[in-house]
């Protein structure tokens, strides 16, 4: 496993809060427990710098972390906790809606799915966000560890062709089994070039 620097930076509700760090930004976004926290901490190989399992729908900020004065990956509050089961208006309109049309340094976003649930409208709402700030879609489909590899690529096809993107823009992983970590650190270091 590679080695990360890595660091906590601050957490931001408002425009004014967001860190001036100069460097390219990655947002991760996703479905509350999709699996945000934990992929970020696979991919630096640190186990507590991201929360994890903290109560879902509670986090309300995006947290920015610093990634070896490379990067800054952005974890995202998750969505689909809220009463009626959807992104609530105040989620989208009032930290992710201003972030993606104003975050200067955003370069993409992954989105974090679960590899064994299709994408809903929320995370299509999501890509779609992210499609007309002209910012790079990711998708990254983790918890791999849970299904087999045939059930994996069937799946893949299946999530994919919902978010219409291709499969080359899909990765899959396990944050438990650090699986697939330098395939997305591969599509990472692409779209930061
Ligand atoms: N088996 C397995 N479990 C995982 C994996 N990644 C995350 N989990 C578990 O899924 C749950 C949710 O993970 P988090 O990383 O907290 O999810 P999140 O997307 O950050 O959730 P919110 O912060 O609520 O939006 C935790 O219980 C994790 O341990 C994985 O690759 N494999
Ligand atoms: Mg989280």
């Amino acid at each position: 496993m590679e080695y990360h620097e890595a660091e906590y930076i601050t957490s931001a509700l408002t425009p004014a809060q967001w860190p001036e760090t100069g460097l390219p930004e990655i947002v991760f976004s996703g479905r509350s427990n999709a699996g945000k926290s934990s992929l970020i901490n696979a991919l630096v190989n640190r186990n507590n710098l991201a929360y994890r399992g903290k109560t879902p729908g509670k986090t309300r900020m995006l947290n920015f972390f610093r990634i070896d004065e490379r990067v800054v990956f952005a974890d995202a509050p998750g969505y689909g906790y809220a009463k009626g089961g959807s992104m609530t208006a105040e989620l989208f309109g009032e930290i992710m809606e201003p972030y993606f049309r104003n975050r200067r340094n955003l370069k993409a976003m992954v989105i974090v799915l679960d590899i064994r649930r299709l994408p809903n409208q929320d995370d299509c709402i999501m890509v779609d966000y992210a499609r007309s700030a002209h910012i790079a879609v990711v998708a990254v489909c983790t918890k791999s560890d849970k299904i087999s590899r045939s059930q994996q690529l069937q799946q893949i096809k299946k999530i994919s062709g919902t978010l219409g993107i291709s499969t080359a823009q899909c990765c899959v992983c396990s944050s438990l089994k650090k699986t697939g970590l330098v395939e997305v650190w591969d599509q990472i270091d692409r779209v930061i070039q």
